[in-house]
C-alpha cells in the first residue's frame, strides 16, 4: 500500500516543484517593466552634455539611440561591459535600438566608438 502511494507522491512533488521554480523564473524577469531611454547624438554629445544615467539592478532598459546631427557626421553607440558593441556607423537620422538587462551593480561607460570624449557613464545601484 505504502509503495503504491510513494511513486505518485514523488512524481507529484517533482511536478509541483518544477512549476513553482518556473513561476519564480517568470516572476524574476517580469518584476520590472521595460523602460525606454532615448539618447540623442548631436554636436558630438549624447543628450546635450553626456549625462550620467542611473539604473536599478535587473532593470530592463530599451535604449533608443538616434543620430540627430544636422550635418553629415557619423556616430556610433556602445556600452562597455554590457554587451553593447560598436555596430556599423550611424548616419544622421538613423536609429539603433537595444534592450539590456542591467547587471547587479557597477559603473559602465557609454561611448561613441568614433569620437573620443563623446560619452558618459551608467551607474547601476540599488536605491
Ligand atoms: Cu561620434
Amino acid at each position: 500500500m505504502l509503495k503504491r502511494l510513494t511513486l505518485p507522491l514523488v512524481a507529484a512533488t517533482i511536478v509541483a516543484g518544477t512549476l513553482f521554480a518556473f513561476r519564480g523564473h517568470l516572476r524574476a524577469h517580469e518584476s520590472l517593466p521595460l523602460r525606454t531611454v532615448t539618447m540623442s547624438m548631436r554636436e558630438y554629445t549624447f543628450n546635450e552634455g553626456n549625462p550620467t544615467f542611473e539604473f536599478q539592478p535587473g532593470e530592463r532598459i530599451h535604449f533608443v539611440v538616434t543620430n540627430d546631427e544636422p550635418t553629415n557626421v557619423l556616430h556610433n553607440f556602445r556600452v562597455v561591459g554590457m554587451n553593447v558593441e560598436c555596430g556599423p556607423p550611424m548616419v544622421p537620422g538613423e536609429r539603433r535600438e537595444v534592450v539590456v538587462t542591467m547587471p547587479k551593480s557597477g559603473e559602465f561607460a557609454y561611448t561613441c566608438c568614433t569620437h573620443p570624449g563623446m560619452g558618459g557613464k551608467m551607474v547601476v545601484a540599488k536605491k
